[in-house]
């Protein structure tokens, strides 16, 4: 997850690729090139159905057994048309679905000049601004909704859990049948595995058969320059060659939110990919009429924030205090990364009581500890709407550190800051581990609570740090938060 470049070995230089890009993207070429190129061949191109999508999927060799090599081409279960297909509806449903909706904005409106036009860029020149938002959905009591971490290109996990949703009745090829089931997947899709273009493609059918019912958070790595250094990019080309329209594929993550508030009466949840953003200021949209809302993240108004937190100040340590005060300004984003990072995007928070409030991890993003994130969700609450949890992914390793060994002792989702967790624990062993945080099926939600989910196993976490089984949540909803249970569901998965 370090901002250092990693390449697949496949012989493309990244330097090459961003000629190319830039190149391709410069020439404002049509858009819809390979829609044209998939019906102009008299054969109409349609989609494959789950059990076809999954059975061609099935032929492709592990990312485990590829060892960061590409597959062999033969293999290749999606044909550029198809995957450019999949990319064109998507953004066409963007720009005339939901999020076209301008009742469906507090604050200001999108424009069909900017973030509506779907044929230019913020990252290209003469582009359109930058325009991150973020996403409210109202469920009722007894929703049942789902929660997926990172995927890294981990196409065979994907279709794992469509499989057992689809055995359970919850799916049914690509569609959601049950009435009372929503998905909310925690971005970082791509990159890492070999497999990016078949995750993204299957994901973005999934949004788009259930527009209402499924949600894309937008991950770190849904950015032109993570896409460029860890792999999506080069895997695309090696797979498409000029067929791939980087820019087009690329503008699919502007229409993915920082940060979901799931509302259920009075209680609401965070559900993100990294971490807090105090720079954002969500009661307005917690108080917004029911239904789907979305605003516009504009300007990041850390400093504002800072200024009128003199209380949690004082409870701080003098370093904590002069670096939260050395690092917080105000700032419009002009990217996922500059002139900051965003915190929803990127930040990570610590794992137990005793560690600092208010740290920063080099080359990464900002470490929040619970009294701090607690002051955080406080602050976002209203009177009439409480900010409960935050549900997210993001904090993952190849290596097998406290996070992970947090993470696969807990079956793939684990709660920060548990009482019975300490610093002294904080490099304890499995075996020690599992005496003292919580790893059953069926957990309870204490208020504040953060849940880091895991990333899917075939992929260099999985490989590092031993673990071979994908792990999904299903949170179920109630009228009194203390009644909202969360299930972690685990698939073995076979290398
Ligand atoms: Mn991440």
């Amino acid at each position: 997850m370090k901002l250092m470049p990693h390449w697949f070995g496949i012989g493309v230089p990244s330097i090459l690729l961003l000629i190319q890009l830039l190149g391709s993207a410069g020439q404002c070429q049509p858009v819809s090139q390979p829609l044209a190129k998939a019906t102009s061949a008299g054969n109409e191109t349609r989609y494959k159905t789950f059990s076809e999508w999954r059975a061609a999927c099935e032929a492709l060799p592990r990312n485990r057994a590829l060892k960061r090599g590409p597959p062999p081409k033969e293999l290749l279960p999606l044909k550029a048309a198809e995957f450019g297909l999949g990319i064109e509806r998507f953004l066409r449903s963007a720009r005339d679905g939901e999020l076209a909706d301008t009742n469906a904005w507090v604050g200001t409106k999108p424009e069909k000049s900017h973030f509506l036009n779907i044929d230019n860029t913020y990252f290209t020149e003469g582009g359109i601004r930058f325009e991150p938002f973020t996403q409210r959905l109202s469920v009722p009591q007894g929703a049942e909704v789902f929660f997926h971490g990172d995927f890294h290109g981990d196409i065979h996990s994907l279709n794992a859990v469509l499989g057992s949703l689809e055995t359970s009745g919850r799916v049914k090829d690509f569609k959601v049948v049950s009435t009372n089931f929503w998905m909310v997947f925690l971005g970082d899709y791509t990159d890492r595995g070999m497999y990016g273009v078949e995750v993204l493609h299957t994901i973005l059918r999934l949004k788009q058969a259930n527009p209402e019912r499924v949600v894309l958070v937008r991950g770190n790595h849904e950015d032109i320059s993570l896409a460029m250094n860890y792999g999506f990019m080069a895997e695309a080309q090696y797979k498409y060659g000029r067929e791939f329209n980087p820019k087009k594929t690329l503008r699919v993550y502007d229409f993915m939110p920082l940060a979901l508030y799931l509302v259920c009466g009075e209680n609401a949840v965070q559900c993100n990919h990294g971490g807090m953003e105090p720079g954002y200021d969500p009661r307005v949209l917690l108080n917004s009429p029911p239904g789907v809302r979305y605003q516009f993240l504009r300007s990041v108004q850390r400093g504002q924030f800072l200024a009128e937190s003199g209380e949690l100040l004082k409870q701080l340590v003098p370093s904590e205090r002069d670096l939260l005060k050395a690092s917080f300004s105000d700032f419009i984003p002009e990217s996922p990364t500059k002139p900051s990072v965003i915190g929803f995007m990127w930040n990570d928070f610590t794992l137990v009581h005793e560690e600092p409030q208010f740290a920063v991890d080099p080359g990464r993003a900002f470490v929040y500890g619970d009294r701090l994130t607690h002051y955080v969700l406080e602050k976002g609450s209203t009177p009439g709407r409480r900010l409960r949890a935050v549900f997210r992914a993001h904090q993952h390793s190849s290596l097998p550190n406290p996070m992970m060994r947090r993470l696969v002792v807990a079956k793939g989702l684990h709660r920060h800051w548990q009482d019975n967790d300490s610093v002294g624990l904080l490099n304890a062993g499995q075996p020690a581990l599992q005496q003292k945080i919580e790893t059953q099926e069926l957990r309870s939600i204490p208020d504040g609570s953060v849940w880091t989910f895991n990333v899917s196993p075939d992929s260099v976490y999985g490989e590092g740090c031993g673990f071979a089984f994908d792990t999904f949540g299903i949170l179920k909803t109630a009228e009194h938060f203390s009644e909202w249970r969360m299930t972690v569901n685990n698939i073995a998965i076979r290398f």
